[in-house]
């Protein structure tokens, strides 16, 4: 498959999501007043959807085709990623104005807004999962795939050894263990959901649980790679800010060159991890290429 087929495979997949947001939004009557256009504003904004796709592809790579679970799980993913960007847009923590291209939620809006928005997608997330599953058993094992990724276990404990960081020297073990957390098991969480849905066996399950890790990290990375070589235009949120908060990132720590290196390292062990799925994986071989190579 060409580079271009990946891209407009991505494009398909954002945009399936997209309506699938679009709809459970529709259907809900809490979302008539100010909180229903806090989220349209959240949700309508430029997001590159790679959890949600990474769910509907893993869901595929196992079963052929993508169900009606691993959309409403692929939803879920993205209600919880948004979330966790709107939080770390706050004055408490990361302090940006600007994200996906637009001013951060508690600019638009105010911060209590801001905070009170992020704390309804987190919970729709699992209100979702828990009432349009069709299937308790599977419902069941995607909560607790979503809440052990995206909660002490996962994103909120990488998420607060990020802020500790700031202002300190720091290892490579200790960025490692920071961006694990905060980045790379909500990749891993993303297609082992779509394993979930596609009721994948345990060695599947597995595979693909190792590929989502390692391109994770790779996607940090190259975030790190791009916070200092991008422009704010071009990321949709402001450029340059980790060296400024003092944060220990792979530039700093392996030079660009060497996080170039540890980059593509993990994309090629991110493909190792899929060798028993052969052909029908290969969606996923351009995904570990095109992180290495992406500009927002
Ligand atoms: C508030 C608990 C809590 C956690 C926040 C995700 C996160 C943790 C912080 C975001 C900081 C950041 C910029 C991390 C780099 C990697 C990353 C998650 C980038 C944003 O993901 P994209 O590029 O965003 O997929 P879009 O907007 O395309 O969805």
């Amino acid at each position: 498959m060409q580079q271009r087929d990946f891209k407009e495979r991505l494009s398909e997949n954002a945009e399936k999501v997209n309506n699938v947001l679009r709809g459970i939004l529709a259907d809900r009557n809490l979302i008539g007043g100010e909180l229903g256009e806090v989220f349209k504003y959240v949700l309508e904004a430029e997001g590159k959807r790679i959890r949600g796709a990474l769910v509907l592809w893993g869901c595929e790579v196992v079963s052929g085709q993508v169900n009606r679970n691993a959309e409403i799980a692929a939803a879920a993913i993205e209600m919880v990623h948004t979330y966790s960007l709107i939080h770390d847009d706050l004055p408490a923590m990361d302090d940006d104005e600007i994200r996906r291209g637009k001013p951060a939620c508690h600019i638009a809006f105010d911060e209590a807004t801001a905070i009170l928005a992020g704390d309804g997608l987190l919970t729709l997330a699992f209100e979702i999962l828990s009432k349009e599953i069709d299937d308790a058993g599977v419902a069941i094992k995607l909560v607790g795939q979503l809440a052990g990724s995206a909660g002490p276990a996962g994103m909120v404990a990488g998420q607060l050894a990020d802020l500790q960081s700031e202002k300190t020297k720091g290892s490579e073990e200790q960025l490692e263990y920071i961006h694990t957390n905060k980045t790379a098991k909500m990749f891993q969480c993303s297609v082992a959901m779509g394993a979930i849905a596609g009721g994948a066996k345990r060695g599947e399950y597995e595979s693909l649980c190792e590929y989502g890790l390692k391109i994770g990290l790779g996607f940090q990375v190259a975030d790190d790679i791009l916070d200092v070589s991008g422009s704010s235009k071009q990321l949709g949120k402001t450029a340059g800010k980790d060296e400024k908060a003092g944060k220990i990132t792979y530039p700093s720590l392996l030079g660009i060159e060497g996080s170039k290196e540890r980059a593509v390292k993990l994309a090629e062990e991110a493909v190792e991890a899929l060798g028993s799925f052969g052909e029908k994986a290969e969606v996923l071989r351009q995904l570990a290429k095109a992180l290495l190579e992406r500009t927002r």
